[in-house]
């Protein structure tokens, strides 16, 4: 092992190299660099693996962690390689959208499963991330490390100060703020590496894989986007045929008017079609992209109340999801007209206003007639 160093000032882009070497078979070339301005931190990378001895049938997790300085560094491409025991490299990419094996999305943090086994041994990852001109780092107003929303201010008419009661609608999810809010940093062209490290399977099948034993990874950003009367808008991450890897088959979408008969009786509950679908369509999308639809509620509803969605991926082979996610929309509360509720608002506070006054001029009679039947006449003659 030898190490070089040059003190020089070089401009940022991509630099190449040769390197000659005599009596080596392999050589491995790792470059550092370090800042002129240490407050001007660079990008860096650092890459993980879950678990590092597995036992087939198993999955495999790889994450990269990609920030500069304390920032997370968001909107990068990055691609992990697999070399396999039993030959040819593996190609996969890792995605912070908070999906499959993400746990939360715009974190800095980039993860997927691995499911490509090829045979018992030793598996090292080699994780590259490259700017494709969506990369920024995110500069936070508050604390980086704080995942709470922010506490807001009253901003209800009537409430007093020292009140608790907070509206809902001061409390903005993460991925909905403004860039305003959060602005955004786009960064320079940068391209970084690191060695994820290895791990080792064994108990794979000697004649090799002959069905398919990995289902679509569970819908897990499940969110209802919109509620227009009774047609729901639900929207999540599409999974992949092996959890988050290839073209998931097809999706499965259940309705049902409660929530514990549906996740009781997922596959006897009523399927969603494509006639029921006002916008959007059941063919899922590559995995990792968003996949949106609109649903006219498939029964006619007598009063205003909550209803569930139930969403799995099936792949090719008919495997389902591990778990299933239900989403509820609450058509009483959130999908009532605004108009007809600010009239409503209106009404209230008129009516309320009038018995006031009402009650005001009552009081203020009574108050009158007892005072006279109360205070003798006092009368003067002169007789
Ligand atoms: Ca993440
Ligand atoms: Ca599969």
């Amino acid at each position: 092992m030898c190490f070089l160093t040059f003190s020089l000032l070089w401009q940022s882009g991509r630099w190449f190299a040769e390197i000659k070497s005599s009596g080596f078979s392999d050589v491995t070339w790792v470059v550092t660099s370090e800042p002129k301005d240490p407050k001007n931190q660079p990008v860096r990378i650092k890459s993980w693996i879950g678990d590092l001895e597995l036992t087939f049938p198993t999955v495999a997790q790889v994450y990269a962690q990609v920030s500069k300085r304390y920032e997370p560094v968001l909107g990068a491409h990055i691609v992990a390689t697999i070399d396999r025991p039993m030959g040819s490299l593996v190609d996969i990419v890792l995605l912070d959208n908070g999906a499959g094996a993400d746990g939360t999305r715009d974190d800095g943090i980039y993860s997927a499963y691995f499911t490509q086994f090829n045979g018992d041994g030793r598996y090292s990852v080699v994780a590259r991330v490259f700017n494709n001109g969506q990369a920024e780092v995110r500069i936070k107003r508050r604390s980086l490390l704080s995942r709470s929303p922010r506490l807001p201010k009253p901003s209800h008419p009537f409430e007093k100060k020292g009140t608790t009661g907070f509206p809902l609608e001061d409390f903005i999810r993460r991925e909905d703020r403004t860039p305003e809010e959060d602005p955004r940093n786009l960064l320079e062209d940068f391209e970084r590496s690191a060695f994820t490290g290895a791990f080792r399977v064994e108990a794979f099948p000697k004649d090799g894989m002959d069905q398919d034993v990995f289902p679509p990874c569970p819908v897990t950003d499940r969110k209802v986007t919109k509620i227009n009367g009774d047609v729901v808008s639900l929207r999540w991450t599409s999974p992949g045929d092996d959890l988050d890897y290839g073209n998931v088959s097809s999706i499965e979408v259940r309705f049902g008017e409660n929530f514990k008969t549906l996740l009781k009786n997922f596959t006897s509950s009523k399927m969603v079609v494509e006639k029921d679908l006002v916008d959007g369509t059941l063919d899922p999308p590559p995995p990792g992209h968003y996949h949106e639809i609109s649903i006219k509620v498939p029964v006619s509803l007598e009063e205003p109340k909550t209803v569930f969605f139930a969403v799995v991926g099936v792949d090719a082979s008919g495997n389902r999801a591990k778990s299933f996610s239900i989403f509820p929309a609450n058509l009483g509360k959130l999908g009532r007209d605004p108009s007809n509720f600010t009239l409503a608002w209106k009404i209230g506070i008129a009516i309320i206003h009038l018995v006031a006054v009402i009650s005001i001029v009552l009081v203020a009679l009574y108050f009158r007639r007892r005072q006279k039947d109360t205070i003798p006449f006092v009368g003067f003659s002169n007789s």
